[in-house]
């Protein structure tokens, strides 16, 4: 089975190619390069469907889109969908974990819980020009250290303690992190679908 994955990000490509690797050696993940279309939905599920959409209608292929982030309880939903953008447009990944450490301020455990959502988005074009659409949820509990730490990884992976890890997501080994990640858990939950479409 061949899925193009709708990311312009290629941290994501990488971890994908590595859980999808162990996880269903069957499938062939093709890069898209694309147009990027405006991410202007208000949730984790719509911004993950725009991408697959888009994806899915400029290559005729059948879709994958990752959108995620990381919620911090204290602050609501925040940044969750805004994580990509959090310090700005342009400010990047190292801006924006700064600003979420600087709005935590001295919030102390365990108060400073969170978890990294992922929620991937399955678009399935038919000859008839239907479209069969799946989508599969994954979440990662931890917290918010107080400061940053390691090299692995990417995003907010330096601030981030997994539950039942004393460090953070990059400090851990890329197949420690991608045995339990967020990305991991929703690829899981998209097993049983691209199985069934495999064999369809
Ligand atoms: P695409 O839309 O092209 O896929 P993007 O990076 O803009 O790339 P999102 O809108 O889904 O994608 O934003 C995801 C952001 O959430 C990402 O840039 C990180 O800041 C954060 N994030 C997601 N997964 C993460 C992970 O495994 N580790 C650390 N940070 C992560």
């Amino acid at each position: 089975l061949e899925v193009v994955l709708a990311t312009h990000n290629q941290h994501k490509v990488g971890e994908f190619q590595k859980i999808l690797g162990e996880r269903m050696p069957g499938l062939t993940v093709l890069g898209y390069d694309g147009p990027e279309p405006v991410e202007d939905g208000t949730s984790f599920d719509e911004n993950a469907f725009i991408k697959a959409r888009a994806a899915a209608a400029h290559t005729g292929r059948i879709a994958l889109a990752d959108d995620s982030g990381i919620v911090v309880d204290v602050m609501g939903a925040s940044p969750g969908i805004f994580s990509a953008r959090w310090a700005g447009p342009e400010a990047g990944a190292q801006a924006n974990l700064e600003l979420l450490l600087a709005q935590l301020g001295d919030i102390r455990d365990p108060h400073r819980t969170s978890r990294f959502h992922c929620t991937i988005a399955l678009v399935v074009p038919a000859a008839d020009g239907t479209l069969h659409e799946f989508a599969a949820e994954g979440d990662w509990p931890g917290r918010i250290a107080a400061t940053q730490a390691g090299v692995h990884g990417f995003g907010y992976d330096p601030i981030f303690v997994p539950e039942g890890f004393e460090v953070s997501a990059a400090e851990l080994a890329p197949e420690v992190k991608n045995a339990h990640s967020h990305r991991a858990r929703a690829f899981a939950a998209l097993v049983p679908e691209l199985t069934r479409i495999a064999a369809a």
